[in-house]
C-alpha cells in the first residue's frame, strides 16, 4: 500500500514536469495581422547551414499606438533575438540586443534590414535552406503574440560580428 503511493506520487510529479514544459510554447493567445495591428512585409531569412541566421522585411503597424516588440521564438532555433547593428569604438560594425526592443511607431513601420536591426536565430536546429518556410512568433510588450511566417533565401551579404553581452 505505502509502495503503491509512492508510485503515484512520482507519476504526478511528472505529470506536473511535461504540463509545466508544454505552457511554455502556449501561455499566450496568439494573434494574426487583424488582431495585433501588425503587418509583416517582403519577410525573408538569409538561408545557412549551421549556427546563426537573421531574418528581415518590414513590419507595418496599421494602428494609432506604438506596439513594441519584446521577444520572439521560431522553430528554426533554440534563441531568438532582436538585434540591432552599431559601430563599435574602431568603428567595426557589430550587432547586440536592441535596448527595449523593436518598438513599432504608431501607423509607421519598422525595418528590418541586413547590417540594420534583424531578428537573430542563434543556434540553428537544422539548416535553413532556400525556399523553406520559417515560423516565427512575437511578444508584444502587451502579452500577447503575433506569428508570420518568412521564406528562405541565399544571401551573401550581412556579416556583421556578433558581439555577445553588449
Ligand atoms: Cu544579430
Amino acid at each position: 500500500m505505502t509502495r503503491r503511493r509512492w508510485t503515484t506520487v512520482a507519476l504526478l510529479a511528472a505529470a506536473t514536469f511535461l504540463a509545466a514544459c508544454g505552457s511554455t510554447t502556449t501561455q499566450t493567445q496568439t494573434g494574426d495581422e487583424d488582431t495585433s495591428g501588425l503587418e509583416f512585409t517582403d519577410m525573408w531569412v538569409k538561408s545557412a547551414d549551421e549556427g546563426m541566421s537573421a531574418a528581415f522585411g518590414t513590419i507595418v503597424n496599421t494602428t494609432d499606438s506604438d506596439i513594441t516588440i519584446v521577444s520572439g521564438t521560431s522553430a528554426a532555433s533554440t534563441m531568438v533575438e532582436l538585434h540591432e547593428t552599431v559601430a563599435d569604438e574602431t568603428g567595426t560594425m557589430v550587432m547586440r540586443e536592441k535596448d527595449g526592443g523593436f518598438v513599432i511607431p504608431a501607423g509607421g513601420e519598422y525595418v528590418l534590414a541586413p547590417g540594420a536591426n534583424h531578428l537573430m536565430l542563434m543556434d540553428l536546429q537544422t539548416p535553413i535552406l532556400a525556399g523553406d518556410e520559417v515560423k516565427f512568433s512575437l511578444d508584444l510588450d502587451d502579452g500577447s503574440s503575433v506569428e508570420f511566417t518568412a521564406p528562405a533565401k541565399d544571401y551573401t551579404g550581412a556579416d556583421e560580428q556578433y558581439m555577445p553581452g553588449e
